[in-house]
């Protein structure tokens, strides 16, 4: 599809950026481009975005901003969409390939960071360590007992991931090599014999996942496939010991149904970082005490938030000002252009 410009010849491409950024990302950006920003990350309706978003030829997304037909038939001249996410469920990639807008995302730079996050999700739960702080905290730590906030071993037990990408492999890793765990996991398809040896992890359908994992991690990407991977009869296979720890996206599980199993400890715990329809939170989990909860910040840290903004903004450059996309998703828009 050939894209419309009514800027005049050599003018400089006109970039929308959705949210508040690191202030030098968009300095970098303001270098090569005309840029519309939103510093004062006051949320943007649906209505605004689109009506910002026409006549740029890029957009600096984040997960929020949702691209689809709609936005695209709305704005014929938008060349490119880079999300600062791994994940792109916001972007409709058929309808973007359709318009020959090409999407990018930010994949490894944020893959230890948000698997060191899994863990931690996984520790806190197993351990109830928030709970434990909160007794504490509200001055209710009167004595020593036996069952005194008594989790769930971590070392030694069988780690379960749904999901083996990069994220998925670098649990498994510190799982197997850190903590002496069996790991096993399920995915769309099987890693090859070297990785499987280098995670030290055994492939398993997803039923015998379900059943044998002690510390269940999800990991895959959300799509309308894996909606509700995890839901009452999923949940009713997992051991009555077991914990379950979403980092993946909200949506893979039936939030709902999590908070019930949960309220009738037919899991022992669970950790969340994403949920559905965030940021709201189901109101079945925010007064259990078998949950900890963490606001989608699996990779906040300073440096990988800065690598992923610069990813994000040098595939803007990359691709607005030389044609070649650092890290394309949909890279058949590039044969057509
Ligand atoms: C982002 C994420 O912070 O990369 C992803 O897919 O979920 C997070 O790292 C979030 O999507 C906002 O862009």
């Amino acid at each position: 599809m050939t894209h419309d410009t009514d800027s005049p010849p050599g003018a400089r491409p006109r970039v929308l950026v959705a949210r508040a950024i690191f202030p030098e990302i968009i300095e970098t950006l303001r270098k090569h481009f005309e840029v519309e920003d939103n510093q004062a990350d006051e949320a943007w309706s649906r209505e605004e975005l689109l009506a910002r978003l026409k006549g740029k030829q890029g957009a600096f997304t984040t997960g929020g901003e949702r691209i689809d037909a709609e936005v695209l038939a709305a704005c014929p001249q938008l060349r490119i969409c880079a999300n600062m996410a791994v994940g792109y469920n916001n972007f409709d990639i058929q309808a973007m390939t359709a318009a020959g807008v090409l999407a990018t995302n930010t994949p490894d730079v944020l893959t230890e960071t948000t698997a060191d996050f899994g863990f931690a999700l996984l520790m806190a739960t197993a351990r109830r360590l928030t709970e434990s702080e909160h007794f504490l905290r509200a001055g209710r730590w009167g004595k020593w007992s036996y069952d005194m906030f008594a989790g769930q071993d971590v070392h030694g037990s069988t780690l379960g991931i749904l999901g083996m990408g990069r994220i998925g492999q670098g649990i498994a890793r510190r799982g197997a090599h850190g903590f002496g765990m069996k790991v096993i996991y399920h995915n769309r398809s099987r890693l090859s014999p070297e990785l499987e040896a280098e995670c030290k992890a055994s492939y398993v359908s997803k039923d015998e996942l379900l059943r044998r994992a002690d510390h269940l991690v999800l990991v895959l990407p959300y799509s309308p496939q894996s909606h509700h991977a995890i839901g009452a009869a999923e949940i009713a296979l997992m051991k009555p010991t077991a914990t379950l720890v979403n980092i993946a996206r909200g949506g893979i599980v039936d939030d709902a149904a999590l908070a019930q199993a949960l309220r009738e400890k037919r899991i022992f715990a669970a950790g969340l970082d994403v949920f559905e329809g965030e940021p709201r939170v189901h109101p079945g989990l925010l007064d259990l005490p078998n949950v900890v909860l963490s606001p989608h910040i699996a990779s906040a840290t300073v440096p990988t938030r800065l690598a992923m903004a610069r990813l994000a903004a040098d595939n803007l450059v990359a691709f607005l000002v030389r044609g070649e996309p650092l890290t394309p998703i949909n890279p058949q828009v590039l044969a057509r252009a």
